[in-house]
Formats: structure tokens, C-alpha cells, sequence
């Protein structure tokens, strides 16, 4: 399979503080707002996943880093880009106009500060044509279920988030489709690193909408989850076990 490629690496003189990682379909007429979003000091790396506009020469002409990864899933792009990623702090965010590169400055700030080792953005729609109804749904009825199996406490999985390079390095993280942010999430939470959420605006994206837009979309991210949620419990009941059966009795 050929590997993830960085076409236009940035300038080595003048080093990121955050990577801002944009998985990226098709997305050539969302990206010039997005891109023109990013707060000073960030750079972007675009992963383009396959797209069959002109996503990439878009990013590319606005001086992004561009990364291309064939293999197709949200997950393949979101980790193609955290391994082209070289500054201490990499961030996510859609490429589709959905949600505002400047928001990332919280998070970024909960992160460097050692407040969170995750912060993620809860989205907060903006009008009703932002999230349709069993989008919001299914993301409601799957915060309970992250709950319960895993007792993390958060409202949403949102795509807007930051954390440290090295943290997430260390999870090696194996999820390539829609499962990836969570895998990310039980990843955090099992190092013992702190999850912190913080409100922000959630918008119609820009062009066609591929996954939560579409029913089928919205059942494939949540079958995956799911299953990594039965496999995160059965690890947690098999330490708990292993850890009973080796304390040791005092004589
Ligand atoms: N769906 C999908 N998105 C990908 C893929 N690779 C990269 N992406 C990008 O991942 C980001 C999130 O995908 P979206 O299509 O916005 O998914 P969503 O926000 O759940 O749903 P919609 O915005 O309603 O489509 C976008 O920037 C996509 O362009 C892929 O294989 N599938
Ligand atoms: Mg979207």
C-alpha cells in the first residue's frame, strides 16, 4: 500500500506551535474560509483522502502542508496526519466549514496549561440546519453509552479537539474509520489524562455532507463505536480481574 506523503512540508526556520490536522474529502470549497481561519502560529496539514476535486492544489496554493493518504476512512486521515505532525500540540478540525479554526485557541490554552490532556470542542449548533436530528441523536444516545461503559463523562465526541503529540503518539491508535476519536478518547482516559470540554459553535458545513448528513453514515460510526466501547469493558473487567486475582494477602 504506498504510504502517507507530505508534499510541501513547512518552512524548518519558523517551527509550529500546534498542528492542525484537516482530514480532508472533497472539501475544495470549504477550504479557503477554513484555512484562513487558522489562529497565528498554526500550521495546517490537509490529508486528502482520495478526493476527486481540487482539494489538494486548494490547500496547497493557500500554503498548507499537504499530506496525501489513499486509504480511505476518517480514522486513515486523521492518523496520516498525526504522524506527519511535528509540534509539541496537534489539533483536529474538519475541513468542511462546520466548525471555526479560531476555536481551537481554548482548547490549545487547556492543554499547554496541563489543565486537560484531551480537550474537545462540544458543538453547539448554530441553526437547526447545522446538525440534523438523528445526528444529534445518535451522538446523545452514544455519550450515555461512553458513559456507561467507560465511565467517561462528556456530551459530545466532538471533532474539534487538542492534545499533546506525544500523548497521542503513545496510544498507538489502530481505528481507521469513524471509531478513531473515541479509541482516542478511551486511549486519554485509560493513561489517566485528564478530559476537558469546552462549548463552541457548530455551523452548516460547506458542500456535501458524507457522514452524519446520511443515515447510513450515522449507523456505520455508531456500529463502530459500539464496538470498540464491548472491547474497551471486556479490557477493563480483565484487569480488574487479573489485579484481584494477584494482590497479595498480608500474613
Ligand atoms: N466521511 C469521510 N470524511 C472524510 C474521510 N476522509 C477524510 N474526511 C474528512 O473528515 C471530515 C469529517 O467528515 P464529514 O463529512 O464532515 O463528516 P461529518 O461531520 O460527520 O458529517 P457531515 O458534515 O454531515 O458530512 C471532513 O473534513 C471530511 O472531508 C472519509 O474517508 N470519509
Ligand atoms: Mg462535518
Amino acid at each position: 500500500m504506498t504510504p502517507a506523503r507530505a508534499e510541501n512540508p513547512a518552512p524548518t526556520s519558523t517551527p509550529a506551535r500546534v498542528d492542525v490536522i484537516l482530514p480532508c474529502l472533497d472539501e475544495e470549497g470549504a477550504l479557503p474560509w477554513v484555512l484562513g481561519r487558522l489562529p497565528e502560529g498554526y500550521r495546517a496539514i490537509v490529508v486528502d483522502n482520495g478526493s476527486t476535486d481540487d482539494s489538494a492544489a486548494v490547500a496547497a496554493s493557500l500554503g498548507a502542508t499537504v499530506v496525501t493518504e489513499p486509504r480511505r476512512g476518517f480514522g486513515s486521515a486523521a492518523h496520516a496526519g498525526l504522524l506527519a505532525a511535528t509540534a509539541p500540540i496537534v489539533a483536529f478540525c474538519d475541513a468542511d466549514a462546520s466548525m471555526d479554526p479560531a476555536d481551537l485557541v481554548a482548547l490549545v490554552a487547556l492543554v499547554e496549561s496541563g489543565k486537560a490532556g484531551l480537550a474537545l470542542g462540544r458543538r453547539r449548533p448554530t441553526n437547526r440546519g447545522a446538525w440534523p436530528w438523528h445526528a444529534r441523536l445518535a451522538n446523545r444516545a452514544l455519550a450515555l453509552l461512553i458513559r456507561l461503559r467507560s465511565g467517561i463523562r462528556l456530551h459530545d465526541l466532538g471533532p474539534l479537539r487538542a492534545a499533546r503529540r506525544d500523548d497521542l503518539l503513545a496510544l498507538d491508535l489502530r481505528d481507521r474509520r469513524s471509531g478513531y476519536p473515541l479509541e482516542m478518547a478511551l486511549g486519554i482516559s485509560k493513561a489517566g489524562l485528564t478530559i476537558v470540554e469546552r462549548d463552541i459553535p457548530y455551523s452548516p458545513r460547506v458542500g456535501r455532507s458524507k457522514v452524519t448528513g446520511t443515515i447510513r453514515g450515522t449507523i456505520s460510526a455508531v456500529t463502530d463505536m459500539s464496538r470498540l466501547l464491548r472491547a474497551h469493558k471486556a479490557d477493563a473487567s480483565r484487569r480488574n480481574r487479573r489485579s484481584r486475582d494477584t494482590r497479595v494477602v498480608p500474613s
